[in-house]
């Protein structure tokens, strides 16, 4: 138990043990300082671009299969920064901030040889309670667009955090002839491990799908240590058309893997990543994750947790002040970049393609309005 400070451990101890009772959503829950982040969640959907290349590669593919697997290889290639990162950084998974209704999180990578322009992205806090984000990711130049919202349902079992997450992405691509294709990817199941001794890491479980209006499916099924042999980070993805297989691939998505078909590399995520690149703190808005969060993510970062407390409090009570406020004028609050459907048209038409994979029918959507030129 040498993660937890001496001084935290017995509060460790009873956080662990609610774990157990609090199901849904552990945002709101407090924890001991020791396990804080001072990022808020809505700066997470820059995993998604932490490989510019691949991303804007999506448009190269000269036929339907080609880029059903480069779709594939920039997703796999994500999953290093979105689940292993804050172990890297941090040493441990941590804490997220919380975000509030309507933060906002900017960022860009720069154009280079190899990606045709500029990749935006735009991020908002759409629901507070539960906590969703939805993001936009686009490169206007190569016509790859990625938008997408989510949220977690969490749940306690044998000493894991289970993690299912709810809500899903939309991937377009304009071809060269032209075309619009389209790809929903779902996401995986995670199980956060290493609780008891304050040093939680993720593993990934289940499947997550990519259902190209081409007919191209991609199945890709996560496994830990034990199942396909002794190591963790496991995956193989099953890429079918019209219900035959085309290509399998195997390996580590930290790592490497293959196609078992060539005997080729797939994905090799060993070169360093792009973090994306952010406004400085003067230009930004009150909004604005990093802005907003400034003290308290100070006060974390320095150990100085009554600073860090303080801050927070008043941003709750700020919150708590406006929705009282909206409550009383029977308002509500205005999303600045989304709007939100119950029902997604794109989602709703490509569920025919997801034969037996269980899915459920509908899925509502955030669909992103573009409101010009922002930061
Ligand atoms: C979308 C990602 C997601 C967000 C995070 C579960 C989690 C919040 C959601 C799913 C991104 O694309 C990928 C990566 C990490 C996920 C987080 C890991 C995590 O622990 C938190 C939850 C809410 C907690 O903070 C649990 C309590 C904590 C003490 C355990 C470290």
């Amino acid at each position: 138990q040498q993660a937890v400070p001496a001084a935290q451990k017995s509060t460790w101890a009873s956080f662990v043990k609610s774990l157990a009772s609090v199901s849904g959503d552990l945002s709101s829950m407090t924890a001991p300082p020791f396990i804080l982040s001072p990022t808020s969640l809505t700066e997470f959907p820059a995993y998604w671009n932490e490989r510019p290349a691949l991303f804007a590669a999506i448009a190269d593919g000269k036929t339907e299969e080609d880029r059903a697997l480069a779709v594939l290889k920039w997703f796999i290639s994500t999953l290093k920064s979105q689940y292993t990162s804050r172990n890297e950084s941090m040493g441990s998974e941590k804490k997220p901030l919380n975000p509030v209704l309507g933060e906002l999180f900017y960022g860009m990578w720069p154009d280079a040889p190899d990606r045709g322009g500029v990749t935006t992205l735009v991020v908002e806090q759409v629901s507070h309670h539960p906590p969703i984000t939805a993001f936009r990711i686009e490169n206007k130049a190569k016509g790859v667009v990625l938008t997408g919202h989510n949220a977690q349902k969490t749940s306690f079992s044998a000493g894991s955090i289970i993690v299912k997450q709810v809500g899903h992405a939309l991937l377009t691509v304009q071809t060269a002839e032209g075309a619009l294709e389209e790809y929903i990817i779902t996401l995986p199941k995670l199980r956060i491990d290493g609780i008891w001794y304050g040093s939680p890491y993720i593993e990934l479980t289940d499947t997550s799908y990519i259902q190209s209006s081409t007919g191209w499916l991609s199945t890709v099924d996560y496994k830990g240590k034990g199942y396909f042999s002794g190591k963790t980070h496991q995956f193989k993805a099953t890429v079918t058309k019209d219900g035959m297989t085309k290509h399998v691939i195997d390996g580590l998505w930290h790592t490497t893997s293959k196609d078992t078909t060539t005997g080729a590399t797939f994905h090799d995520v060993s070169s360093p990543k792009e973090e994306v690149v952010v406004a400085p703190l003067e230009e930004q808005g009150e909004w604005e994750s990093r802005k907003l969060w400034f003290n308290v993510a100070k006060g974390i970062r320095e150990g100085n947790y009554d600073a860090a407390s303080k801050d927070k409090t008043r941003i709750e009570v700020d919150q708590r002040k406006r929705r009282q406020t909206e409550r009383e004028a029977g308002t509500t609050w205005e999303l600045k970049h989304f709007t939100h459907l119950d029902n997604d048209p794109v989602y709703e038409r490509l569920y025919k393609l997801f034969k037996g994979t269980g899915l459920p029918e509908k899925e509502d959507v955030y669909v992103y309005r573009d409101n010009g030129p922002h930061p």
